[in-house]
């Protein structure tokens, strides 16, 4: 690698992602940190759990105290202001109001919530009280929330089955206060991928090619944060969900396959690195 291309690596934006650590290197924290990092930006970090995980399951979730959450949220910012904010995993209603609290005190105006349940292989990450607070208070801060479709029929109470369905559940959250919506339809039984993008003037509808494969863990994470950072750069929300969904498609596609469970993605699919390691 010359010199020149080395120079050029300049960070173009600040991320703060509060989220949950997974300690497979997936999901959570450690894909957001990845996926900021590969795409130009700086990634600061509240640590919201610790999961102890590998590709076939969560073994243990050990919380971060709300007050310490809120500690690394404010202190972090007040010194490295961020440019967008992604969030993740928030277990308990003291830690929906914890971060609600620094949310407001910070005053951050691009934020992207990713609604995280449940983890791939099924076990639950919040409680069901977390899910009405997330729903009545957190929705209505933030830029962008961006459900799959079982975290979409949770939130608007309806069914989906259909693009149809997407929509209706769509302009359900719109209608509890959400600013934006992005539904991912990666769960939809179809031979494409529908995403659906949604706010008061307009929708659209991203298609992609769905993988054959189930080294998907971590997309949800890593989809949010490719936003986060996509919009703190300039981007509007509608292209920074279509370039965030370019680039989880092609993480997907070249997955290293790793483990023997739900494997991860390639978080690196931006990178060229000229200098040989192996
Ligand atoms: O992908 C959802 C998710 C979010 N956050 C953490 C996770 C997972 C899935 O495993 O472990 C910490």
């Amino acid at each position: 690698m010359s010199k020149n291309q080395l120079i050029k690596l300049k960070i173009k934006s600040k991320i703060l992602i509060i989220a949950g650590s997974d300690s497979s290197g997936g999901a959570g924290i450690q894909a957001d940190i990845k996926t900021v990092t590969s795409l130009g930006s700086y990634a600061m970090t509240a640590i919201t759990a610790v999961t102890s995980q590998n590709t076939t399951g969560v073994s243990s979730i050990v919380p971060i105290p709300a007050k310490n959450i809120s500690k690394q949220i404010e202190f972090t910012s007040k010194d490295i202001k961020p440019d967008a904010i992604k969030i993740g995993m928030l277990h308990s209603p003291p830690v929906i109001n914890s971060v609600l609290n620094s949310l407001n005190k910070i005053k951050i105006k691009k934020i992207i919530l990713d609604p995280v349940m449940v983890a791939k292989g099924g076990v639950k990450l919040i409680d069901d009280k977390s899910i009405q607070i997330l729903k009545k208070k957190l929705l209505k801060k933030v830029s962008l929330i961006t459900p799959n479709i079982p975290e979409a029929e949770i939130l608007s109470n309806t069914k989906i089955l259909t693009i149809e369905d997407m929509i209706i559940a769509a302009n359900k959250l719109l209608s509890l206060g959400a600013q934006n919506v992005l539904i991912k339809g990666g769960h939809m039984q179809s031979k494409l991928v529908t995403d659906i993008f949604l706010n008061k003037n307009e929708i659209a509808k991203f298609l992609s090619k769905r993988h054959n494969t189930r080294n998907t863990h971590g997309t949800g994470c890593t989809l949010s944060s490719a936003i986060a950072t996509f919009y703190s750069c300039g981007k509007t929300l509608k292209k920074s969900c279509e370039m965030a969904i370019n680039y989880v498609n092609h993480a997907i596609s070249s997955g290293p396959n790793f483990g023997k469970g739900h494997g991860p993605i390639n978080h690196l699919n931006t990178f060229i690195i000229k200098k040989k390691l192996k």
